[in-house]
């Protein structure tokens, strides 16, 4: 089923799997929000009528296990925590339109409508189950109060969910060799009524819906996986006090998954009051576009549950679930026990501007694909795309027309450039349709380097005195150029668009303008411009490298046995190590990312070309520090790759080794050389993979 491309003339809501208020976030919860914040504000520089909406996780043990530890009421700790993340928030220009809670009557009251619809419509049951009870603590054990092994892959667990393994939700009294988390005391079972939502009878329904899903390809394969081992009914109700009653049985809670999904409506309602044009039941009961951001761990509650339960009470289920992968740090799991995280704060207090983070984190992998953190990485992304390529265009053309025309010349667009421009605006459509923030930011990091070839090639300086039209000419094409690269950059860097859009003269705020703007006049004129981007030197990496290892040594040398202290969001990392990891001795595998759930086809991966290959030359890229530049014989001809093994090989060694080369890799520009293929390489020494019979240079691996 294919749908009608954005924009469409319906209105759309995208929102962001809900932080529980539960600790402070770091840069794995940001790649979401800020992720999801992007592909609203790309939507909108398509023309689509978009709100994007979100809100605090309130309930559920994750915030009752750590507001106990603090020794304060759940209620009085969740609120401070939410209103910390209503600051934080846009300080990284994470522009909610609607940033509810859990807790707040909106959500309360549309959550018991709800369960209410689902009861009439015959969609709940009551039913005996046994559930985990810690005898002296004296009280019951839901999910995380308890811990023990997973069913399904025998990976450490804890009560709802598969965290370290395969992700997958675990049912109240699934998980096998129960412990308290409270006390550690073996589990003990007692039989409780409990309500049930009937998810078996929505197989024939699901398996549709996941057909037309978009959005990333793991939120589609994964959940038909789990369709096919046989869906199971889901227990909706909880022994505890915090949470949302169960409507007429206050013995019981609403399990937190129930009341957090619903959120993303009531945000949408407590948005739509305030705003004429936007119609909460368009989206959520009619046909409007909903698309929901989250974290690879949550693709079962998103994909199963939730349109379900969508689908049970007659609303509109979701377009498109895009589900993101993890952040590593320096190649290893981020961990907040172990502070190997970079925090949101700490980030802003080293004085970058929030853009660059946005950048990098948009930009660096596909959505699904896990993106590794390091301050040396962030530094080439940084010096080589933004201030190399988009920086530099920018301050040269504007300040050479400027000062030569004090703005915009009187000259035609050169019809080679409008094209481009138009080429651009077409990829960054392309991008939004695809769900790939990647492809919006290099559409607009593409257009600057044509800009730079462009000017460079025509070299306006020398035109000035003897061919005055044609430089005009030159300097209004790239000013053009300019103006379409604020409105292509600004989803993922909205304030430097901001800046660049006033730089130019023009009027309003990028913000308001549309792709099609692109094409139009630019202003007349426009005083000196300023640099946009700023160059971040080696000694200031090497400096925050330093920090970051220091506080991951500090951290290890306080350990106290850790007690779980993750955020438990989207965001981590299955290899958050807290406590458990250590009780169950799962330390040889630290460090190595988890083998993955979701499985590919034979004909996805004959769309690799992998060939065997010889390395011809190899020599450092100047200017950086990691990168190589290498020559590869494929057999039909001679590849030029940049790899980042400088530091890691003696580069004199490699010419006449053997490797292994994915010779369809789309190619890129990495300080300024061109990479036409991938080398394989294995583990943080990037051991090169090489083939050991007599394979000829060529051949595809297969
Ligand atoms: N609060 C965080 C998580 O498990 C959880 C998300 C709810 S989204 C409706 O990632
Ligand atoms: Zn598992």
């Amino acid at each position: 089923m294919s749908r009608e491309e954005f924009p469409t003339d319906r209105p759309a809501v995208v929102t962001c799997g809900l932080p529980y208020a539960n600790g402070d976030l770091h840069i794995g919860h940001l790649r979401g929000y800020i992720g999801a914040d992007a592909f609203d504000r790309a939507l909108e520089a398509l023309g689509q009528q978009s709100a994007y909406v979100c809100g605090s996780d309130m309930h559920g043990t994750p915030v009752a296990v750590n507001a106990e530890r603090e020794g304060v009421d759940p209620e009085t700790f969740a609120l401070r925590w939410h209103e910390r993340y209503e600051e934080t928030f846009p300080e990284f220009g994470v522009d909610f339109d609607n940033y509810g809670h859990t807790h707040d009557a909106t959500n309360v009251e549309t959550t018991v409508e709800i369960v209410r619809t689902l009861e009439e419509e015959g969609h709940v049951y009551e039913r005996e189950i046994q559930v985990a009870y810690d005898p002296d603590a004296d009280q019951y054990l839901p999910d995380r109060y308890v811990v023990g092994t997973c069913p399904y892959c025998g990976a450490h667990a804890r009560g709802d969910e598969c965290d370290e393994g395969c992700q997958r939700h675990l049912e109240p009294g699934e998980i096998e060799e129960p412990r308290s988390s409270i006390t550690d005391n073996p589990a003990e079972y007692r039989e409780r009524s409990h309500r049930f939502f009937r998810v078996s009878a929505f197989e024939e329904f699901l398996t549709e819906f996941l057909d037309g899903l978009e959005g990333t390809s793991n939120a589609r394969n994964q959940p038909r996986q789990w369709i096919e081992d046989g869906l199971q009914d889901w227990c909706i109700t909880r022994d505890m006090d915090w949470g949302i009653d169960y409507p007429g049985d206050d013995d019981l809670v609403l399990y937190v998954w129930v009341d957090a999904p619903i959120e993303y409506i009531s945000s949408t309602k407590q948005y739509s009051e305030g705003a004429d044009e936007y119609d909460w039941e368009e989206v959520w009961t009619g046909d409007g576009e909903i698309v929901h951001v989250i974290g690879r761990d949550i693709i079962q509650h998103h994909t199963i549950f939730w349109p379900a339960m969508l689908e049970g009470v007659g609303y509109n289920t979701p377009r498109a679930v895009a589900a993101t992968g993890f952040i590593t740090i320096d190649g290893k799991g981020l961990s907040t026990s172990r502070n190997r995280a970079i925090w949101a704060r700490e980030y802003l207090d080293e004085g970058f501007h929030p853009d660059l983070l946005r950048y990098y984190l948009t930009t660096t992998g596909g959505l699904q694909q896990d993106v590794d953190f390091t301050w040396t990485a962030f530094q080439e992304k940084v010096n080589g795309e933004l201030v190399g390529t988009v920086g530099n265009f920018l301050y040269r053309s504007l300040l050479f027309a400027h000062r030569n025309y004090g703005g915009t010349p009187d000259a035609e667009l050169t019809p080679e450039v409008r094209a481009r421009i138009e080429d651009a605006t077409e990829a960054f459509h392309e991008a939004v349709n695809d769900y790939s923030l990647r492809g919006v930011g290099r559409a607009a990091v593409r257009l600057a380097q044509f800009g730079n070839e462009y000017i460079q090639r025509n070299e306006p300086w020398k035109l000035t005195d003897d061919e005055p039209e044609t430089a005009a000419r030159v300097i209004r094409d790239c000013v053009q150029i300019a103006k379409a690269v604020g409105i292509l950059i600004y989803p993922i860097a909205p304030e430097k668009a901001q800046r660049l859009w006033e730089q130019l003269g023009e009027e309003g705020t990028v913000a308001d303008a549309v792709v099609e703007d692109a094409l139009g006049a630019p202003a007349r004129s426009f005083g000196e411009p300023g640099e946009l981007f700023e160059k971040i030197e080696d000694d200031r990496v090497e400096e925050l490298e330093a920090k970051l290892e220091a506080k991951i040594e500090a951290a290890a040398n306080d350990a106290e046995p850790a007690g779980e202290d993750e955020t438990g969001t989207d965001a981590e990392t299955e290899s958050d190590e807290s406590g458990p990891d250590e009780a169950t001795g799962m330390t040889d595998t630290d460090g190595l990312e988890p083998l993955r759930e979701e499985r590919i086809s034979f004909d996805d991966f004959q769309e690799l070309d992998v060939r065997v290959g010889r390395i011809e030359a190899a020599e450092g890229v100047d200017g950086a520090d990691d990168l190589a530049r290498l020559e590869v014989d494929v057999g039909f001809e001679t590849r030029q790759v940049v790899a980042g093994i400088k530091r890691l090989h003696d580069l004199e060694e490699l010419p006449g080794e053997k490797c292994i080369l994915l010779a369809n890799m789309e190619p890129a520009e990495l300080f300024g050389v061109e990479s036409n293929g991938m080398i394989l390489a294995a583990g943080e020494e990037a051991d090169l993979l090489t083939t050991h019979g007599d394979a000829e240079v060529g051949e595809k691996v297969r």
